[in-house]
């Protein structure tokens, strides 16, 4: 065959991969539009006497490419690790379900983000059905189109919802054999009680329906390496954590000045979490309709928890959120870890 011919002939041989279903349950959050619920929770923290935005704000469009630079940095060892572990336990990890009678199962990625860590598992996993979860609703669809483009015949349905608010979904996820993918330590940032609580919530046949987990959790370690894992070199962490300040502009039509503000990462060892905050540089007043706060110099907003467990914490949690047959795998310095846990 000639090479015109190949040319000529490929858009006929590669059948277009058809476009994933997508359920967005979370409305239109148009500039200074967003759901009442949005912008209470924005105030109510703002306004508190210490003051907080939840983590889930990071994860606009550009917080969700930042988040994407940040597994990429030397610093940041959790991604690495993590994929380190699922490239080399998958096939035991597939038997696990195996075990556990899930087969093929429904896969629900919970914080999808780009679904590069699902896409590694799909070969193994062979699930019947993929759910990838986020709330940063438009950077899902591109991904969830991604990943139908390479597994054209997989069922996908996206959801773009916020989870932290509850775990019911549409009625095109399937009931059974449903397999939450929880990866990356991202329960890491509920408190613990809270976690409990959401595992609890997924366990629950009423609610989130599972018969099993796949669970990724950052594993405690010294204070240095932790620290330098969220305030890098580079400053793509920090830009990450004040871009949480444009995303709240935005949603509140607020006028914060990122260049106001300072980057700060601790571990919290009597807490066993690392903390995020912006801390500003000088006095600030901050407005947004029908409200305004004054912060002194050198006062925090708090922005993420980042909560590390010991394989024996997360054991325990697990037993107590009513999983059985939990196994773990985890990497030769044990700084990360992969749990299964059936119900
Ligand atoms: C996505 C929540 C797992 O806590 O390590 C990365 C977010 N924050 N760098 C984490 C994050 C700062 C990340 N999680």
């Amino acid at each position: 065959m000639k090479f015109s011919d190949t040319l000529f002939e490929l858009p006929s041989a590669a059948a277009p991969a058809p476009t994933p279903r997508f359920i967005n349950l979370r409305g239109r959050e148009s500039p200074g539009q967003p759901p009442r619920s949005t912008v209470q929770e924005l105030t109510e923290g703002l306004m508190a006497e210490a003051a907080s935005v939840s983590p889930k704000f990071f994860y606009n469009a550009l917080g969700s490419r930042l988040f994407e630079a940040i597994t990429a940095l030397d610093e940041y060892y959790p991604s690495r690790t993590e994929a380190g572990i699922f490239q080399a336990a998958s096939a035991q990890m597939a038997g696990a379900l195996a075990e556990n009678g899930l087969s093929h199962p429904c896969l629900i990625d919970l914080g999808a983000g780009n679904c590069a860590k699902a896409m590694a598992l799909i070969p193994p996993l062979q699930p019947r059905q993929y759910v990838p979860v986020d709330i940063s609703v438009d950077f899902l669809k591109d991904a969830a189109a991604q990943v139908q483009n390479s597994f054209p015949a997989l069922d996908i349905v996206g959801v773009g919802m916020d989870f932290s608010a509850g775990l019911a979904l549409p009625d095109e996820v399937q009931g059974r054999d449903r397999v939450f993918f929880y990866p990356g330590s991202s329960l890491g940032n509920f408190q613990p009680a809270q976690a409990l609580a959401f595992l609890r919530h997924m366990a629950d046949p009423a609610q989130g329906k599972a018969r099993g987990l796949l669970l990724g959790i950052d594993l405690v370690k010294d204070a240095a390496t932790l620290e330098a894992a969220y305030d890098d070199a580079l400053g793509v962490t920090a830009a990450f954590n004040k871009n949480l300040l444009r995303n709240v502009n935005e949603l509140l039509a607020a006028d914060f000045d990122v260049r106001q503000w300072r980057h700060v990462a601790l571990f919290n060892a009597a807490q066993s979490r690392i903390e995020m905050h912006l801390q500003a540089l000088s006095d600030v007043t901050v407005q947004w309709p029908g409200h305004s706060r004054r912060f002194l110099a050198g006062e925090r907003i708090h922005t993420e928890s980042s909560c590390k467990y010991t394989v024996e914490s997360m054991t325990a949690q697990l037993k107590l959120a009513g999983f059985r047959h939990i196994r773990h795998w985890s990497d030769p310095q044990d700084w990360f870890a992969v749990f299964w846990a059936a119900l």
